[in-house]
């Protein structure tokens, strides 16, 4: 079977005129089954449209902060701005992927994005949230499990994953605040911390605040991006 073309989002790196691309994201894609296509953002989102059209799928990857003025706030001392043309070119995106009701996932920074297109809104810095208990989820180890996150099993992604609880990998200060609409938990922390979620009325429109492809080595991560290439697949 021919496989399906999954276009991965990039970031700048913060390197003025370079695009990045970590290669575990399209290492976890291949693994999982899928052929690869970067999407640079660029200025000309006329041409977003040709390019879905050639694609099966869509995975958001990581990066810095989202403006909060999306979700009318004032920016944190503590956040690091997204490259705004990256934002821009992001939320575009997204709006005509879930138009097309084409399969997307999304990765940390890709979690924050769909969420905050749905109206939803991020906690901007997490350790200023008190909570019980407090975890900490900016923990360096990458290829590391930083946390348990529970995982509802009724879920799309919890059914593809397959526990109900797994460890998860852990570096970021941002996570969801308020799911935007249409949008159904499916991952959580001990302390609250939202780590996943669905919409349970599209093909696949999900997300994980952790970052599987760090994990991909072991089957409930790789998980991720199974469902993300059997639904691209036209698949389940
Ligand atoms: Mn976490």
């Amino acid at each position: 079977m021919k496989r399906p073309l999954i276009g991965l989002t990039m970031d700048s790196g913060n390197k003025e005129g370079r695009y990045q691309l970590n290669r575990d994201y399209v290492a976890s894609v291949e693994k999982a089954g899928g052929a690869v296509v970067a999407i640079p953002f660029g200025g000309d989102r006329g041409g977003i449209s040709r390019v879905l059209d050639v694609l099966d799928g869509v995975l958001f990857i990581g990066g810095d902060d989202l403006d909060p003025s999306l979700y009318g706030e004032a920016w944190h001392e503590k956040a690091k701005p997204i490259d705004p043309r990256r934002q821009e070119f992001e939320l575009a995106l997204v709006a005509e992927v879930e138009r097309r009701r084409m399969p997307a996932m999304g990765v940390c920074l890709g979690c924050q994005l769909m969420n905050v297109h749905r109206g939803g809104s991020l906690h901007q810095f997490l350790p200023e949230w008190v909570r019980e208990p407090m975890i900490e989820h900016r923990k360096a180890e990458r290829e590391r499990p930083g946390h348990v996150v529970r995982i509802d099993v009724q879920t799309q992604v919890g059914r593809a994953i397959g526990k109900s609880q797994i460890e998860a990998n852990t570096y970021h200060k941002q996570a969801v605040k308020r799911l935007g609409r249409g949008l159904r938990l499916v991952a959580t922390a001990e302390d609250g911390v939202i780590e996943g979620f669905e919409d349970p009325e599209l093909p696949l429109f999900a997300a994980v605040q952790w970052h599987p492809e760090r994990l991909n080595e072991r089957a409930e991560h790789l998980a991720v991006f199974r469902l993300l290439v059997e639904k691209a697949s036209g698949g389940r």
